[in-house]
């Protein structure tokens, strides 16, 4: 259960991104037109955001060029914190995001590949600027995976064995502030996020995580924060098609004795 504390969480929209527009599909495939990132952002802002994130989620070079573009017009029509990741491999990568005027950066494929990078980003920019995303699946067959899930990279195709537990307790040595924990399964549903990742993961770390992937009734926030443990809550499909506001979100959380700002 979550320790009661009198720090506020954080409800999040997420923009996935794509060619300069933000898209949504169900488990990360068949991805849809959701519309553009500077109306959605501003419209999430006013509705009262505490933070936002953007997910490149272009599969080409030119896709990530304007990807840059992207979050300098976001950055520039919002203040609340910007939160950027997809496709970030490098330093240099990492620096770009923060120029173009993101807060935070979320590295997770590269980061698995090398994650000497995360303690590099940390040292250069500060951990509190330095989110681990991982993509989560029950481990399949013969993968080993103490705690029952494993990392997977590449936009949800590649699995890698790793355990995400395991794996997040390393990523907090090596300097990651937050966690951007999304379960690929529960991703688009609408079914509800996965509490027992969550729980197996807030467990097992002190830095926050964030709770990503299912979002589909006020219901499921409220778990994912006091069964979960979940420092804050991000959603993407259930604000994109306004089935709930972020206002309707903060307002029952407040009514279930959950602080928020
Ligand atoms: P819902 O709130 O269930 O829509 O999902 C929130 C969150 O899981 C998604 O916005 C995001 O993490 C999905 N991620 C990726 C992707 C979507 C399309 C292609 C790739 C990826 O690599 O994370």
């Amino acid at each position: 259960m979550r320790t009661p504390s009198a720090i506020p969480e954080r409800v999040i929209p997420c923009l996935d991104v794509r060619d300069g527009r933000v898209v949504k599909g169900v488990s990360f495939a068949n991805l849809r037109d959701s519309g553009d990132p500077v109306e959605c952002a501003m419209r999430y802002e006013a509705e009262g955001a505490d933070e936002l994130v953007i997910l490149d989620v272009s599969a080409t070079d030119e896709g990530r060029r304007t990807a840059l573009e992207t979050v300098r017009g976001v950055a520039d029509s919002i203040f609340i914190p910007l939160t950027v990741g997809g496709g970030v491999k490098s330093v240099g990568d990492f620096r770009a995001l923060l120029r173009a005027g993101a807060d935070r950066v979320a590295i997770n494929t590269a980061a698995i590949a090398n994650p000497q990078l995360i303690a590099e980003c940390a040292r250069e920019f500060g951990v509190q600027a330095v989110v681990l995303s991982v993509d989560a699946a029950p481990a399949s067959g013969e993968r080993r995976a103490a705690s029952g899930f494993e990392a997977i990279v590449r936009s949800g195709k590649h699995p890698t064995g790793i355990d995400v537990v395991e794996w997040c307790k390393r990523a907090e040595m090596l300097g990651a502030g937050e966690i951007l924990l999304t379960s690929i399964e529960r991703d688009g549903t609408s079914d509800g996020f996965d509490i027992e990742l969550l729980r197996a993961v807030s467990g097992s770390v002190r830095i926050g995580v964030i709770a990503s992937g299912g979002a589909g009734t006020l219901e499921h926030f409220r778990d994912a924060i006091e069964a979960g443990g979940a420092r804050a809550v991000l959603a993407a499909s259930l604000f994109h098609t306004r089935r709930l506001s972020i206002g309707e979100v903060k307002e029952f959380l407040a009514a279930e004795g959950i602080p928020v700002r």
